[in-house]
C-alpha cells in the first residue's frame, strides 16, 4: 500500500507471518493503509524501539502485534507508545499458543494491550479492532465496517436456510 500507513504490524518473527497475513487481508478489504515490519521484543529491542518511534512520527494511529512463545512485544511497544496497541498471541511453540496468550494479555495495570485470541481468528479480530478505532474518526470507513456486519448477519441467515432451518 502506498498511502501513509495508519496501522503499524509489527511480528517477533517472518515465522508469524501466516498468521499476520489474516489481519493484512481484513485491513486491504476496509482500505486502510498500513505497514508490516519484523522486530523482536528480545533478540532487537532498540530496533523495536525505533520502529515505534519512527512509526509514531509518520502517522500511525495504532499497533497491532503478534508474538509466539514469552510473547513479549506487543506489552514492550506498550511501553513506548500511549497509542493502541493490540496483542495476537500466535500458537509457536510446545504450549499451543497459551504461553503467548498469557505473556500477552497479562499486562501490569496502566499499560494495556488489547489482546485477541490465538493465531489466525485472532489476527482478523486484530484488523477488525483496529479498524473499529480509526473508524471513530472515519465515518466512511465505519460504514465499510457496519454494511461487513449486515452481510455477516445474512449469511448467517443463508446457513440457517440451507440446513432447512425452521422446517420440521
Ligand atoms: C517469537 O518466537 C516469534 O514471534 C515467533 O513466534 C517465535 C519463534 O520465532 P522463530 O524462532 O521462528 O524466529 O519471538
Amino acid at each position: 500500500m502506498s498511502a501513509k500507513p495508519k496501522v503499524l504490524i509489527l511480528m517477533g518473527s517472518d515465522s508469524d507471518l501466516p498468521v499476520v497475513q489474516e489481519a493484512a487481508k481484513f485491513l486491504d478489504r476496509m482500505q486502510v493503509p498500513y505497514a508490516m515490519r519484523v522486530s523482536s521484543a528480545h533478540r532487537s529491542p532498540e530496533r523495536t524501539r525505533r520502529l515505534v518511534a519512527e512509526a509514531e512520527a509518520q502517522g500511525v494511529e495504532v499497533f497491532v502485534c503478534a508474538a509466539g512463545m514469552a510473547a513479549h512485544l506487543a506489552g514492550v511497544v506498550a511501553a513506548e507508545t500511549v497509542r493502541p496497541v493490540i496483542g495476537i498471541p500466535v500458537d509457536a511453540g510446545a504450549l499451543r499458543g497459551m504461553d503467548a496468550l498469557l505473556s500477552t494479555v497479562q499486562m501490569p495495570p496502566g499499560i494495556p494491550v488489547a489482546t485477541v485470541a490465538i493465531g489466525k481468528a485472532g489476527a482478523r479480530n486484530a484488523a477488525v479492532l483496529a479498524c473499529q478505532i480509526l473508524a471513530l474518526a472515519d465515518p466512511d470507513l465505519a460504514l465499510r465496517l457496519r454494511s461487513l456486519r449486515e452481510a455477516m448477519a445474512r449469511e448467517v441467515e443463508e446457513k440457517d436456510a440451507r440446513i432447512g432451518g425452521g422446517e420440521g
